[in-house]
């Protein structure tokens, strides 16, 4: 079917599975709003040598590129052939990647310092004795001690993961002893977090790491770096500031706005600025104010990761994941865009001139011509948020009511799945999660994570992958725009147990959860990480031994490469939905997708189709069963053909 219609626009329900998105594009071409996915066509054909990952810009000899396949150039100016200018590209998106989370990381991390000197306004210490017990693993003394004495070490100690000084991070005594073992045999436990990116950045130079393999080994440091590192801080951070989530109720998509309100989306990454945010709307001199102006209240919604952190931890609604920036605004019901950092497409400023939406943006390091800056200071957070909401409820008056259309009623879903809420749920150990696994009530659990991306119709990879996982008894957990995804679809509701196969479906009943498992924002990917080595060593095996994958159907962005390449490197085998551009190089991709598995014991696949990208992953997690000697389903028999009958071929 054709992605165009008579018209010869391209059809909604070509991009995107969901009917708020569909409206909404439909509403951008009745109005002549240009969105992502008419600058994605108007990009087609995009540049071959760019998708393959074989031009070179890193020097003014250059730009380059190499010939792949005809009689064309196979050398840069420098001598840098194919495999060499792959991994470097590779690398340096790796280092981009793993730089923006664990930055993110560290504005958490000074935050969380000068709060326990007691110089901001609008945070606490929420969860004191998560606060103790992360100290008291880093070795700090904490009996006897005062809370602002035992965070200020904290932090201190903290910090140094960041530095040079240290010849591994604090959080790798949590990776189990094979996993760290086989590390240090390769040479790739993570040192400092701005170290390993800034060697990268060195490597990279021309005429530095020529050698594709000792590149990519640095590519897996690098991330290690970020996963177990700067996105670890920045979890176990919030969670000690903004509270550890805990199972909550909420709803998702456009249906959350609500036309008789104030509406204000807070978009971005980072909680810093979300949660005083949402304190501040309830201000009783801001809700009165929003009342002169005939508002019945203020109502603030979530967008991507940001929306996520509240979710997890408050139950504020998210409006939408990735592709919803822009579509948010057709509504007409959206008086302010808060944005902090990443994945905000330069495009909701122009969007924003067709409408009265203010566009805020909050960090000194990410401004936007076209939006309204007020800088950031935590050191007076509760006022500056404050003023934030008031320009919020000024614009409300600016509303032309004729163009107000919300197009659905939003959908409920449950989030607020950390660790320790998983744990808690079973008990407080994850004994009965692993005497399910073994007695294959559940097969085992992927990490379906990531972004949306304008190539794939909007959420039908994370939304179908999901699908065929759960009817098969895999539990499913879920960050990012992945979990807002899954929202929508209704797939992350306690009843939703009905959606999956029989043993799965038994111990979501069981324990009222959904077979869908919220664990938070991009950087919350590290709470997997965290699972995944509790259950190692509950079991005593190796991380690669589990029944695990990992997923990034609709991944866009450079953090998820680095995403995807930590969760490697702890050893669990991931499908990639997009084509990475390393495909100019058939060496580097054949350490990715088969020599990897020699030295981490993990490997990357990619497939576009979700229903197959389901076969690979239940092939490889019950080759993983078999491997650990509990009952297994002969791998060779699953295929397409298999995917619906949940009980063909189980021994
Ligand atoms: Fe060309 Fe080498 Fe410079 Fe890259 S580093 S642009 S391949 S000369
Ligand atoms: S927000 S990195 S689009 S998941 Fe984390 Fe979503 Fe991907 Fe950004």
């Amino acid at each position: 079917m054709s992605v165009y219609n008579s018209n010869g626009r391209r059809q909604p329900n070509r991009l995107s599975i969901n009917k708020d998105a569909q409206t909404m594009i439909n509403v951008a071409y009745d109005e002549g709003i240009e969105t992502v996915w008419d600058r994605l066509a108007a990009q087609e054909p995009q540049c071959g040598y760019c998708s393959l990952g074989v031009s070179c810009r890193n020097c003014v000899m250059g730009p380059c590129r190499i010939d792949p396949f005809g009689e064309g150039p196979k050398r840069g100016v420098c001598g840098a052939d194919a495999d060499v200018i792959v991994a470097r590209n590779l690398g340096r998106s790796l280092a981009a990647g793993s730089s923006a989370h664990s930055d993110h990381g560290r504005d958490i991390l000074e935050v969380f310092q000068e709060t326990a000197r007691g110089k901001t306004t609008g945070y606490r210490i929420t969860d004191e004795s998560k606060l103790r017990a992360l100290a008291a693993e880093l070795g700090i003394t904490t009996e006897g001690r005062s809370t602002s004495d035992v965070a200020a070490d904290l932090a201190d100690a903290l910090f140094d993961d960041y530095g040079s000084r240290k010849d591994r991070l604090s959080f790798v005594e949590r990776v189990p002893a094979q996993r760290r073992q086989r590390w240090e045999e390769l040479g790739i436990v993570p040192r400092g977090i701005d170290r390993e990116n800034v060697e990268m950045l060195h490597r990279t130079h021309m005429g530095v790491d020529n050698d594709y393999v000792n590149l990519l080994l640095h590519g897996l440091r690098t991330s290690l770096s970020d996963g177990w590192g700067g996105s670890m801080v920045a979890t176990e951070l919030s969670d000690i500031m903004f509270g550890t989530p805990a199972p909550i109720m909420s709803q998702v998509n456009l249906g959350v706005l609500q036309v008789d309100k104030v509406n204000i989306a807070m978009h971005g990454h980072n909680p810093l600025l979300s949660d005083v945010v949402v304190a501040a709307a309830e201000d009783p001199e801001l809700v009165s104010l929003a009342r002169s102006y005939g508002a019945n209240g203020i109502n603030i919604v979530g967008l991507c990761c940001t929306g996520n952190e509240l979710m997890m931890r408050r139950g504020v609604p998210i409006a939408g994941n990735h592709l919803m920036q822009e579509l948010i605004m057709m509504t007409g019901a959206l008086e302010a865009m808060v944005v902090d950092y990443q994945c905000i497409m330069p495009s909701v400023t122009d969007v924003a001139k067709c409408y009265h939406t203010k566009v805020i943006s909050t960090a000194d390091k990410a401004k936007f011509p076209g939006a309204t800056h007020v800088s950031f200071d935590p050191h007076n957070g509760s006022e500056i948020a404050k003023n934030i909401v008031r320009m919020a409820v000024e614009a409300f008056p600016n509303r032309n009511p004729e163009r107000v259309m919300i197009p659905v009623e939003p959908v409920r879903m449950m989030a607020g799945f950390s660790v320790e809420a998983i744990l808690g749920a079973l008990g407080g150990t994850p004994q009965p999660l692993v005497d399910a696994i073994a007695s294959g009530a559940i097969r085992g659990a992927v990490g379906i994570v990531g972004c949306n991306n304008p190539k794939i119709p909007q959420d039908y990879g994370h939304v179908e992958l999901t699908r065929q996982l759960i009817e098969n008894d895999i539990l499913v957990l879920v960050t990012g725009c992945a979990a807002v995804a899954n929202g929508k679809a209704a797939q992350m509701l306690p009843e939703s147990a009905s959606l999956a196969g029989p043993g799965l479906r038994s111990v979501c009943e069981a324990l009222s959860i959904p077979p869908v498992l919220h664990m938070g924002s991009c950087v919350d990917n590290s709470r997997i990480l965290v699972l995944a080595g509790a259950l190692a060593k509950a079991l005593g095996v190796d991380v690669s031994q589990l029944p695990l994958a990992g997923a990034a159907p609709e991944w866009y962005s450079e953090k998820a490469a680095a995403i995807g390449a930590y969760v490697v490197s702890t050893g669990i085998t991931t499908v990639l939905g997009v084509q990475p551009p390393v495909f100019g190089s058939p060496n580097v991709v054949k350490v990715l997708t088969e020599g990897l598995q020699e030295v981490v014991g993990a490997t990357f696949a990619v497939e576009s189709d979700p229903r197959k990208a389901a076969v690979i992953i239940r092939r490889h997690i019950e080759a993983k069963r078999r491997d650990l000697g509990i009952p297994f389903i002969n791998p060779e028999t699953i295929s397409m053909e298999s995917t619906n009958s949940v009980l063909a071929g189980r021994s």
